[in-house]
């Protein structure tokens, strides 16, 4: 498969968004082996990787090292399980792979790992994958390439200082064919998140990016958000993305701890049914 158009056709909504709920039945898969994992932020990200995987990336799941590829950045490296997720989804890791997650010797590890096909960085240590992707902007830009990199961070790493320090060098070289998405889902370890980031747009407003605010389990707004970020001329561009720990099965979502979930064995057969009924809400 050729790397597709810079510039995607009118987004085919429904068929984006019955790629967003298998990655959430892969997401309940992945965890059930282990009985645990990061599901909640899988669950809450996962529209927004299935706009990138199915609409916006420029990228071909046949060759995930093409030069001209755009660079999706998971800085958080435990939300591995949404990437393995889209990437099986779309076709780079066979689906057969997915109840390894989490086991010794498996690809499909609890965090990236930047030898599994379609990972660009390692990113267990958290903070530092805007600082990688500004790096990779620059570099596009030095080739001339069209491609553009988005990095996914969260909330909690909005208080390391690098992800400001990289932040101001995107604003400063103007990089417009970056694209910060920020997981803001509220919670971080313990609970919730512990310094006060707002107003967050604000923030990255004032070092340099055009900014956007929207709900990012808005499927809609999610792909209008990304279609407006190609516009962001001589300066990077960054989305706030309020998304929900659990989205589509409503036992996860109103979860109190919901950093990393432990569930019992019996217990997975009713969440798939309740993401079953959710998506047949959702789907219309
Ligand atoms: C540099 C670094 N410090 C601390 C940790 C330990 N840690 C793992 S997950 C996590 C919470 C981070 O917040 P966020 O990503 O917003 O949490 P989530 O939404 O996944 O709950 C922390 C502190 C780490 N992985 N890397």
């Amino acid at each position: 498969m050729a790397l597709r158009n810079h510039l995607p056709a009118e987004p085919d909504i429904a068929a984006i968004r019955a790629h967003a709920t298998n990655m959430r039945r892969h997401i309940l898969l992945m965890a059930e082996g282990p009985g645990q994992g990061y599901v909640g932020q899988g669950l809450g990200i996962a529209d927004v990787l299935a706009a990138l995987y199915f609409h916006e990336l420029r990228h071909d799941p046949g060759d995930v090292r093409a030069p001209d590829r755009d660079r999706f950045v998971l800085s958080t490296g435990h939300y591995s399980i949404a990437l393995w997720a889209a990437l099986a989804e779309a076709g780079v890791i066979p689906l057969s792979e997915l109840p390894t997650y989490g086991a010794d010797d498996s690809r499909l590890d609890m965090s990236t790992l930047d030898t599994t096909p379609g990972v660009e960085i390692i990113g267990g240590s958290l903070g530092h994958g805007l600082g990688q992707g500004v790096g990779m902007a620059l570099g596009l830009r030095l080739k001339q390439s069209a491609a553009r990199v988005f990095v996914e961070l969260s909330d909690g790493e909005m208080q390391e200082g690098a992800t400001w320090e990289a932040a101001m060098s995107a604003g400063h070289f103007g990089l417009d064919n970056l694209v910060a998405l920020i997981d803001c889902n509220g919670i971080q370890a313990d609970g919730p998140v512990v310094l006060n980031m707002e107003p967050v747009a604000d923030k990255w407003r004032a070092f340099g990016f055009a900014t956007q605010e929207i709900d990012g389990n808005d499927l809609a707004a999610v792909l209008t958000a990304l279609e407006e970020a190609r516009r962001a001329e001589g300066r990077p561009h960054a989305i706030v993305l309020r998304t929900r720990p659990g989205k589509g099965v409503p036992t996860l979502e109103n979860r109190e701890r919901a950093h990393f979930v432990r569930v019992d064995a019996g217990e997975w057969a009713a969440l798939r049914a309740e993401l079953e009924r959710e998506a047949e809400v959702s789907h219309g």
